[in-house]
């Protein structure tokens, strides 16, 4: 089956008004010319109105986190509020809402339980960190974090989930996977799909590769199998964007 290539650009917690106004400007006139590639831009909660109205239409908005409920949560932001602004991604379980905000696999999968039920598309994360790695853990902990959050899908909702695979170590350090490490960490959850959800499932869901991604390692790592695209940080924020996007076509 042919997946439509995604690369997503998350902008963590970086930007002003004034430069996202200029960067995402500057995406409009260089990403929306490769209508083949679904592109999605996930800045700060406070930006998101505002790059909403910047961004050509056929650039997507994603919120970085959401929580399950409305209510007494204060600083955050509901799935019912990201359906509510006209978002339709969330990403959810990355790695620094995992490592920093000791997020746990409980609160995760209700989160992507809940945006599911706002038929929000989940780009959902995962990945091992160095030591999990240099122990051989990393295809115990990637399904360990998908069985958490995944197994309970209902099957109409699988055509609303993007899987990044995220090795923490990669992420933000400049030390990206090489393509041989990436294509065999997403070849090995494309198998836990087909294990566990069944092969359509795994042959049609999108798997993107994140760490360190950017406009010169892009190209190796896209020509592998099982690479579907990419979740990139740092390198969103920069126009070098659009040629990670333009390598996806
Ligand atoms: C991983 C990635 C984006 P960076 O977090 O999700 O960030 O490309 O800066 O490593």
């Amino acid at each position: 089956m042919s997946r439509t290539p995604f690369v997503g650009g998350n902008f963590k917690c970086t930007g002003t008004a004034s430069s996202l106004t200029s960067l995402v400007k500057g995406f409009n006139d260089s990403i929306t010319g490769y209508p083949e590639v679904e592109v999605v831009i996930a800045p700060g909660t406070e930006y998101l109105g505002l790059v909403k109205a910047v961004a050509h239409r056929n650039i997507g908005i994603s919120a970085q986190n959401c929580v399950p409920k409305s209510g007494a949560y204060t600083g955050e932001m509901s799935a019912e509020q990201v359906k509510d602004m006209g978002l339709p991604y969330v990403i959810l379980g990355h790695s620094e809402r995992r490592h920093v905000f000791r997020e746990t696999d409980a609160e995760i999968a209700a989160k992507v339980k809940a945006a599911l039920a706002q038929k929000l598309c989940v780009i959902f994360c995962v990945g091992e960190k160095l030591d999990e790695r240099e122990a051989n853990k990393t295809q115990e902990v990637c399904f360990h974090q998908m069985k958490a959050a995944l197994t309970t899908i209902a099957p109409a909702d699988w055509k609303n989930i993007v899987i990044a695979y995220e090795p923490v170590w990669a992420i933000g350090t400049g030390k990206v996977a090489s393509p041989e490490q990436a294509q065999e960490a997403t070849a090995l959850i494309r198998s836990w799909l087909s294990d566990n959800i069944n092969a359509s499932v795994a042959s049609s869901t999108r798997i993107l590769y994140g760490g360190s991604v950017n406009a010169k390692n892009c190209a190796d790592l896209w020509a592998r199998r099982d690479i579907d695209g990419f979740l990139v940080g740092g390198a969103s924020t920069k126009p070098e964007f659009s040629e990670i996007v333009k390598a996806c076509v």
